[in-house]
């Protein structure tokens, strides 16, 4: 476990590959449910160059639905109770504590292929103030956290492989972050991720009814 910032929370290989692979595997589910995963389309017509598909509510540039009116107008996929679970054990592994009541009720699964990046942006749409959980998994990438205040530096970066946990709560769950870029060259377990591919979900609280 490494602070890398009040309230953020780096856990190096925190699922094993077999977990791994069991997420790698729900995640190629939800995407290829209904309508599919989708690159959003930002209020100014750009096309985000990551993937994405939503659970529990549907997530669209920059606002929360309980269906997909980007696609074809269809109810989200549910969110799994077992889901739930993994995100109180991750937040109470990062935090150090035995146990949290932390209900996550959102999970954004963002695949990244080739120049794919997310530029920086604060996480604003949630109405409550718990803490996002993070798992990355497949190739590696440089994930870059500044502060609330200021898009611009000072900034950490930080590499997450396959396997991380990172916890983002307090003062810095609004704070501007992205991914930079791929490392498409570290190794990688085989978790059944396309070469090159990186899958990260993001489990939030949404405050919403
Ligand atoms: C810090 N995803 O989905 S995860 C996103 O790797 C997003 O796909 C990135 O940013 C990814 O919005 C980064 C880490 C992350 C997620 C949410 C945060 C960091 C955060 C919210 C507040 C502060
Ligand atoms: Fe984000």
């Amino acid at each position: 476990r490494r602070t890398i910032a009040p309230g953020v929370v780096h856990v190096p290989d925190w699922l094993d590959p077999d977990a791994q692979r069991r997420l790698v595997a729900a995640a190629q589910e939800w995407a290829a449910e209904g309508p599919g995963a989708r690159q959003a389309v930002l209020p100014g017509g750009a096309r985000m160059s990551v993937s994405s598909v939503c659970l529990g509510w549907h997530w669209i540039p920059y606002r929360y639905s309980r269906t997909r009116d980007d696609q074809d107008g269809s109810p989200v996929q549910p969110f799994p109770s077992w889901l739930a679970d993994l995100g109180a054990r991750a937040v109470a592994d990062a935090y150090d504590v035995p146990e949290v009541d932390y209900r996550p009720d959102v999970a954004l699964v963002n695949s990244y292929r080739g120049d794919a990046r997310l530029g920086m942006h604060q996480d604003r749409e949630e109405r409550a103030p718990d803490p996002v959980v993070s798992l990355s998994l497949g190739a590696a990438c440089v994930f870059r956290i500044g502060s609330p205040h200021h898009r611009r530096g000072p900034w950490h970066d930080v590499e997450l492989c396959s396997g991380d946990l990172v916890v983002f709560g307090d003062e810095h769950r609004l704070a501007y972050h992205g991914v930079t870029k791929l490392l498409p060259d570290r190794d990688v377990p085989d978790i059944g991720v396309a070469p090159g591919e990186r899958i990260n979900l993001t489990l939030r609280v949404s405050g919403l009814a």
